[in-house]
């Protein structure tokens, strides 16, 4: 059976992270995409990837990643998009999309024996070449399992507000970014597109799924993920503050690990020796990137500034860097 080609678009803004949409047919149907960024080695791989193979259909994409049908199984392809404040900039991070990938790939090989996950392969069409993985197909829970170890984001905004985090009490007066004394389980709904997920207290996430036992179970496998990931993040000079997972399930199994696993995009990366409570904490990976963005006065509304290329060469280093600390491989 012949791999299908793939691959990486650079499509504009696609804020949709929903399911199959009849419409979207992969490529070919998005072939009047504009032209985003102009560096040449952009211009190089969009004209590289154009020739991927639109033959496989798109099952789902979000902003800096597509979903697509492949047989039975899903062909997951992260690309070189970086987001910050939400929004996709138009210049790429060459390797980005590989980067996380592979870091998805270690964690999935490090905590197989806490929780079955979804990659099957690595093995995948040209195109989708060490940025892409088969994965199997799942039924997705409807609950983002968010974990946090330290108080940061719509975390500290709660808990300023009210002393508690999707309905866990915390000790009084800690600071923004402090450690937990362990870490906490805050799931959150999918939000409509555009907007960001809800935080929800365990009853509800529980009442969403339709199974507290299940829930329960959802729990204990994302803390002990977490901590597995924190742990050996720690010991590599890598704070993992927080993190997002996704489970699904098959005929087989009612709990399986789904989507990307503890990578910078789903999780903040914090270098330690830089850590600091009482502050925002920088981020291991998107720094530059923001501190160009603020310095240039971007109002954080579409379309975003061009990437200048000593900020994209900065930026692409700190990846790398979080790939071989974490794996202890070099890139
Ligand atoms: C993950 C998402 C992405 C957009 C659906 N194994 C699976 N089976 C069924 N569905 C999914 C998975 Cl991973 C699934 N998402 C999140 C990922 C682009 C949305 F790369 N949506």
């Amino acid at each position: 059976m012949s791999l299908q080609r793939s691959g990486v678009r650079f499509s504009p803004q696609p804020q949709s992270r929903t399911a199959a949409n009849s419409e979207a047919k992969n490529p070919a149907s998005r072939r009047d995409t504009p032209t985003p960024p102009h560096c040449a080695s952009t211009i190089a791989s969009i004209a590289f990837m154009a020739t991927a193979v639109a033959d496989l259909k798109l099952h789902s994409s979000g902003k800096v990643r597509e979903i697509y049908e492949w047989e039975n199984d899903l062909l997951m392809v992260a690309s070189d998009r970086i987001s910050i404040y939400d929004v996709v900039m138009p210049t790429p991070v060459p390797d980005k999309g590989k980067v996380l990938n592979r870091i998805s790939e270690f964690w999935f090989e490090l905590t197989g024996d806490i929780v079955p996950n979804h990659f099957l392969s690595a093995d995948v069409p040209e195109e989708a070449m060490e940025r892409g993985m088969r994965v199997r197909r799942l039924e997705m829970y409807p609950v983002e399992c968010v974990v946090r170890g330290y108080l940061s984001g719509s975390g500290w905004k709660e808990y300023k507000a009210g002393g508690a985090v999707c309905g866990i009490e915390l000790p009084p007066n800690l600071l923004e970014s402090d450690k937990l004394p362990e870490p906490i389980f805050t799931p959150a709904t999918k939000a409509e597109i555009g907007d960001h997920d809800e935080n929800v207290d365990f009853e509800r996430a529980a009442e969403i799924v339709g199974d507290r036992a299940l829930m329960e179970e959802l729990r204990r496998v994302s803390i002990e993920v977490y901590q597995r990931g924190a742990e050996h993040a720690a010991e590599r000079g890598i704070i993992l503050a927080d993190t997002k997972f996704e489970f699904g399930r098959h005929a087989g199994a009612e709990i399986v690990l789904a989507d990307e696993v503890l990578t910078p995009d789903s999780s903040r990366f914090w270098p330690a020796d830089r850590y600091e409570p009482g502050k925002t904490q920088p981020s291991f990976d998107k720094q530059f990137v923001r501190d160009w963005a603020d310095a240039a006065g971007w109002d954080h509304k579409p379309p975003a500034p061009e990437l200048p290329a000593d900020v994209i060469e900065q930026t692409r280093a700190k990846y790398v860097e979080a790939y071989e600390r974490i794996t202890e491989r070099s890139f």
